[in-house]
């Protein structure tokens, strides 16, 4: 081995080190639940809006963060919005289960609705990553959720950007 070989190959090991040591500090571990979100109905709720809904509505996570969607079971279900994902995202589909885990690893803006109950407005929207990687289309999307859903949305997305002012 040369003295320049030799020196490539340590530049080589310190960059494969480094790269474990990244890749194990940013994923979610094993067994980790990451932050719940439930889903309620509540038909003796003050507003139409909170009868049916997720808690929380809002989701902030970092890339690699988990989410666990509690209580997809009846009439609710777990559904990303179409388009309303960021590119290159498989579609979120859950049902008839009592707890699910998703992984987020792309960064952007999910917006997940109820099936049956989007229309009265059950709707949230998680955030993955930094502000500088959400791109809002808002009036586009609001306007392509039918019902309440739009309203719900609009409703998110201020919310979020008053947030991320913080
Ligand atoms: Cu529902």
């Amino acid at each position: 081995m040369t003295k320049f070989t030799f020196r490539l190959f340590c530049f080589a090991a310190l960059i494969v080190a480094a790269l474990i040591h990244v890749s194990f500090g940013a994923a979610a571990q094993e067994g980790d639940k990451g932050q719940p979100v439930d889903q309620i109905s509540d038909p003796t709720a003050a507003r139409v809006l909170d009868m049916f809904r997720f808690e929380p509505d809002l989701v902030r996570i970092p890339v690699g963060g988990r989410v666990t969607f509690n209580n997809s079971r009846g009439q609710h279900t777990v559904k990303s919005a179409k388009g309303m994902l960021p590119a290159g995202v498989e579609k979120i589909s859950i049902a008839n289960t009592s707890s699910e885990t998703r992984t987020l690893e792309v960064p952007g803006l999910y917006v997940l609705t109820c099936k049956v109950h989007g229309r009265y407005g059950m709707v949230m929207l998680i955030a993955v990553g930094e502000p500088e990687t959400w791109i809002i289309p808002a009036s586009t999307w609001t306007k392509t959720l039918s019902g309440r859903a739009g309203e719900k949305l609009a409703q998110l997305l201020e919310r979020l950007e008053a947030k991320s002012a913080e």
